[in-house]
């Protein structure tokens, strides 16, 4: 197995139905990752010792979730020099989300978490993905191959309206595409 580039944390094992989106997604992109359970409030200590490690044992991105009072994205970014990436999670003592969403953005001055929307691990994943590719050729293409499968996606859903005899604005009279990152 190779080493984990990216972790996958979150507060409680209650988190993993959302976080395993995170997972999923980085497999898609063929990172290592490692998934663990560390939670700001209940093992304090646990989380100094993963986050004050997380650099030298080889990781470069961290993706941490935690609903409620989601203090587990800052107080990691306040102990690594990794880029921290924050979920939000709707669980099941969250305020709808909100709660969770405005304790991981409202970070102070020299501190900083990339937070996604509520939920959304998957985007996590791919923002991780994306700074990861800054330095692997290889993952930047996996990367555009992704995002032209999006807008390639948005094409067939065109089609089906059309299908469905709904007339469609002539938009595509030249060659440029939406996203066409892939190298010919
Ligand atoms: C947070 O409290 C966790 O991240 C989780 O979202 C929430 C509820 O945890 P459990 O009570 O389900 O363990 O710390």
């Amino acid at each position: 197995m190779s080493e984990p580039k990216v972790a996958i944390v979150m507060g409680s094992k209650s988190d993993l139905s959302v976080m395993q989106g995170a997972a999923e997604m980085l497999e898609t992109f063929q990172i290592p990752f490692e998934v663990t359970v560390v939670s700001a409030h209940r093992t304090p200590l646990r989380m100094v010792r993963f986050a004050q490690s997380a650099e030298k044992r080889g990781l470069k991105a961290i993706i941490a979730g935690a609903g409620g009072a989601a203090h587990l994205p800052g107080m990691v970014a306040s102990l690594t020099p990794l880029p921290v990436i924050g979920v939000p999670v709707k669980s099941s003592n969250s305020l709808d989300g909100w709660d969770s969403l405005l304790s991981i953005v409202q970070m102070p001055n020299g501190v900083p978490v990339a937070s996604v929307a509520v939920n959304a691990s998957k985007n996590a994943a791919i923002l991780a993905a994306q700074i990861l590719a800054t330095s692997d050729p290889e993952l930047s293409s996996r990367l555009k191959r992704y995002k032209d499968s999006l807008s390639e996606k948005v094409v067939g859903q065109i089609d089906e309206l059309r299908r469905a005899g709904y007339e469609q604005p002539d938009l595509d009279k030249d060659s440029t595409r939406d996203f066409a990152g892939t190298e010919s």
